[in-house]
């Protein structure tokens, strides 16, 4: 009786408070989109699992440290002997401008692979969440995230893809070719405005896409306005939430929070423009705060951050 199967890289974060090239302290924290969204969904309650390979050091143990300290099931993970864990480094350049670089080409998250997948899939969680970071990774794990949303629609699992088109993994092209199809699988895509078109054709305007995806199957498509809040678009129409205001000390993670948001309110049962209010909600919460999750609300937190009016 699991609320929802997650699966992606871990990452351990190495986070500057100035420029990287002068050096200084770093701070060392768990990052990752899809164990950002585990911890969302475990902070309000919801029972999610995070599955992945980790290291089998130290920092493997500090990922698997972490998940659980946050409460997320982490019984499928799996520890890769031979494999380092992936890094970032997250460079506070200026105060407004933030850069990325990862060391996790060959890592142990790259590993990923079908079967680290079965026996997790198999346990019949109520949602399958994946992004398109995961199949980016490698051969092996584009494979498994392929064989686990074709898996989980066909068992009847909704699959939730948030498309998360990060440009220092591969190219537009690349990640069209992979994702458009992954899509078709999905019955929730989420994708920020510029990254519709990756999931539907090349240049595609937002209804365009829209109408391309709803023609295959997908049955909601949320897409992340920022400041400007989120449209959800279903066969019914489109419905706006505006953001909520806050002062922004970190937008990193933002997306994540409002993919757990709306999956909260959809295992909650809420209508469509409740799920948009907790989605913004919990985005909010991850701007006003720093680091990627360690600002998520527990559920008795919910009402300190609230959505406004829908249009
Ligand atoms: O969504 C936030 C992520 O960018 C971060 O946690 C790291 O998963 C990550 C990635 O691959 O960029």
């Amino acid at each position: 009786d699991l609320d929802l199967l997650t699966v992606g890289e871990a990452l351990v974060s190495l986070r500057s408070s100035g420029p990287l090239a002068v050096g200084g302290p770093l701070t060392m924290h768990l990052a990752g989109a899809e164990s950002n969204v585990a911890i969302g969904l475990a902070r309000l309650g919801h029972r999610a699992a995070w599955v992945g390979r980790v290291s089998d050091d130290e920092l493997g143990e500090f990922v698997l440290r972490q998940l659980r300290a946050e409460g997320v099931d982490t019984a499928g993970v799996r520890r890769d002997p031979d494999r380092p864990s992936g890094l970032m480094f997250l460079e506070r350049r200026t105060a407004d401008v933030s850069r990325v670089r990862y060391h996790r080409a060959g890592s142990a998250g790259s590993a990923l692979c079908v079967d680290d997948l079965r026996a997790p899939l198999a346990a019949g969680p109520r949602l399958l969440h994946l992004t398109g970071i995961t199949p980016a990774l490698s051969d092996s794990a584009r494979d498994a995230a392929t064989w686990a949303v074709r898996t989980a629609a066909e068992s009847g699992i909704p699959v939730c893809l948030d498309v998360n088109y990060r440009s220092g993994l591969w190219s537009r092209e690349q990640a069209r070719s992979t994702l458009a199809p992954l899509a078709g699988y999905a019955s929730v895509v989420v994708a920020s405005a510029d990254e519709l078109d990756l999931v539907a054709e090349p240049d595609a305007d937002e209804n365009a896409a829209v109408a391309d995806l709803l023609r295959g199957g997908v049955r909601t498509v949320l897409v992340k306005l920022g400041a400007d809040g989120a449209r959800a678009h279903t066969a019914d129409g489109v419905r706006h939430v505006p953001a909520v205001p806050v002062t922004a000390v970190d937008t990193v993670g933002a997306g994540d929070a409002f993919t757990a948001g709306y999956l909260s309110g959809h295992l909650d049962g809420l209508d469509l423009v409740d799920r948009l209010r907790r989605a913004v909600a919990l985005g909010a919460f991850a701007v006003a705060g720093h680091g990627d999750w360690e600002g998520l609300p527990r559920r008795d937190e919910l009402s300190l951050i609230t959505g406004s009016a829908a249009g």
